[in-house]
């Protein structure tokens, strides 16, 4: 097996289109195509397909994946961290790469993986990481797939966020691992049916059958199949396999018949996607010259008109960038009282947890009054920040989501606003501008780093120091028990406070985004209806470029089918 290159759709002539779009829109000042180069671009070199084992935890993923690779570079069972993913690639270099959710990057030695992939080492994923990527030099062979492991089962549908499931709609080949014991329950089937939603590809592996004789062998892949056709009906090949010596060929077999054609097929895939997107391009930049040469086959003194008729007044567009900032403002209005209901839900449980912990430790908190005091600042600034960073990174999803829609919503906006200059260039020179709005790119959000308020007034701890607690401790418990409940209620709003403000943050690069874009469209189409009699001949030549260009594409098509 080897790299696949898509075979009708050279390098060449990507590279000959983004450098003809590239210079073009340079020259016409085309600047609202700039977007839509840079995907294409990113699209060209993206190369990758994903192949990702699925399954119950203990189904043997881990176990599958250090076999294929050819060395034990995954733990193997361990209980593994819920939303951390691990992908697994060629790379020029040895190296892992822990991406966290607040977009931090760190390089980590091959050797420490577990540390950030086991629930034994990275409890209830305390060190935030999202996914572990790995490079290895020595599955040269597997070059355009990128492995993933999964973490057991639902996990990956329901606790994930956004970015950690990107991968999700790229994956090529799905590999559901089920164990021979017992092999296949509703559980598997429900998790096919989640998965065909991204791809039709799906594979079930039939994992250690090493455990069995060859007759229960083929009892069990019976069994499988006719379990496969009554409760599921779309096709499932089943492969068995095992990680034992004496197995290798199950190994072969899998890799003959299915990870070389996935290979295969990740270059075709892509290849019929960019020479989509690469078509695009070529037409919406055809647009924009076919708008300049109409432009300047008019009469010099009707081009103000014209450009009245096509952009509107000036107030026009800045309705238009009003109705962006708008949109901006109500979603940072509402993102407060959300944050703080969603939190207010927490407060009564949180506060329960606490009390429970307070009366476990609160025995233990003899001698004066003083120590008392310090033994529950320390107890309870660790239970707190423990709670609310856990607390924090539950709802990240929810905390995310007004600064997702509003980029969806503003996205929106553009394209409307894109589709009314359409129609107004059709009704004054007689072709439209279709032209596409590019989604407007969202940083995943950092988190916000828990600190906890001040614990205890100190005019209190002025006389405490002596006071002996059995005299006291009545007393003192109840106290503790109100700042309790009162710092529940503090951290909390803090906490939504905190996200607040990282989304505001977001919302106003959002905002500066999408103004941008209005502008530099807008430039665009006034620069183009500007053009001048005496450009016509050469823009005429620039778009039987362009044409010749999009002929090209469609051939290499032609060939390909
Ligand atoms: N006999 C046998 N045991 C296996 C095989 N593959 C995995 N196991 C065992 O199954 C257990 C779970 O494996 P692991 O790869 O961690 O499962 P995961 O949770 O799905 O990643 C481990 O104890 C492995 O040793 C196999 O092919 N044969
Ligand atoms: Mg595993």
């Amino acid at each position: 097996m080897n790299v696949c290159e898509p075979a009708s759709l050279s390098d060449e002539t990507v590279a000959r289109t983004l450098e003809v779009v590239e210079e073009l829109s340079e020259r016409y000042q085309i600047g609202a195509l700039e977007e839509f180069l840079k995907s294409c671009r990113a699209f060209a070199e993206e190369k990758v397909l994903n192949v990702a084992v699925f399954g119950r935890f203990k189904a043997g993923k881990s176990s599958f994946l250090n076999h294929v690779l050819g060395r034990p570079l995954l733990p193997v069972g361990v209980v593994p961290v819920t939303s951390v993913v691990t992908e697994i690639e060629y790379g020029a270099r040895p190296r892992a790469l822990v991406r966290y959710l607040d977009g931090r990057r760190e390089t980590i030695p091959l050797e420490r993986i577990a540390d950030y992939v086991s629930e034994t080492q990275n409890p209830e994923n305390r060190k935030q990481v999202l996914s572990v990527r790995v490079e290895l030099p020595s599955i040269e062979r597997y070059r355009g797939i990128r492995f993933v492991d999964t973490p057991g089962l639902e996990s990956v549908f329901e606790h994930n966020t956004d970015a950690s499931l990107a991968w999700l709609p790229n994956v090529g080949l799905a590999l559901v691992a089920v164990g021979v014991d017992p092999p296949l329950a509703q559980h598997d089937i429900e998790l096919i049916r989640n998965i065909s939603r991204y791809t039709p590809n799906i594979s079930l592996l039939l994992t250690k059958v090493d455990v069995l004789s060859e007759e229960e062998r083929a009892e069990v892949i019976d069994f499988v199949e006719r379990q496969l056709a009554k409760y599921w009906g779309g096709p499932v090949p089943v492969f068995p396999y095992s990680v034992r010596p004496g197995f290798e060929h199950l190994r072969e077999q899998l890799e003959e018949s299915l990870l070389a054609q996935v290979q295969a097929r990740a270059g075709e895939e892509h290849a019929a996607i960019l020479r989509h997107k690469l078509a695009s391009l070529l037409d919406e930049c055809a647009g924009y010259l076919n708008l300049a040469l109409k432009s300047a086959e008019i009469a010099d003194s009707e081009r103000e008109t014209l450009r009245q008729k096509i952009l509107g007044s000036g107030e026009s567009i800045e309705d238009a960038r009003l109705a962006l900032r708008l949109l901006v403002r109500h979603a940072a209005a509402g993102s407060r009282p959300a944050f703080e209901a969603l939190l207010a839900e927490e407060s009564y449980a949180l506060t329960q947890r606490l009390l429970v912990g307070l009366a476990r430790e609160f025995p233990a908190w003899t001698g004066s009054l003083s120590q008392a005091i310090r033994g529950f600042e320390a107890w309870l600034s660790a239970e707190l920040a423990r709670e609310i960073a856990a607390l924090s990174a539950r709802h990240r999803q929810s905390f995310a989501e007004p600064a997702r829609r509003a980029a969806r919503q503003l996205s929106q906006a553009l394209q409307d606003f894109r589709n009314r200059l359409s129609e107004r260039t059709l009704e004054a020179l007689g072709i439209p501008l279709k032209t596409t709005e590019m989604e407007l790119h969202l940083e995943s959000p950092r988190s916000p780093d828990v600190r906890i308020g001040k614990i205890f007034d100190h005019d209190w701890e002025l006389v405490s120091f002596l006071v002996p607690m059995r005299l006291v401790a009545g007393m003192v418990r109840r106290h503790f028990e109100r700042r309790v409940s009162d710092l529940v209620i503090v951290n909390l709003s803090r906490l939504a406070a905190q996200w607040e403000e990282i989304v505001t943050a977001q919302l106003a690069s959002l905002e500066k985004e999408a103004i941008r874009r209005l502008d530099s469209l807008v430039a665009t189409v006034e620069k183009l209806v500007a053009s001048a009699v005496s450009e016509a001949p050469k823009i005429r030549a620039d778009l039987e470029l362009v044409r010749s260009l999009r002929e090209g594409l469609e051939r290499s098509n032609g060939r390909e089918g």
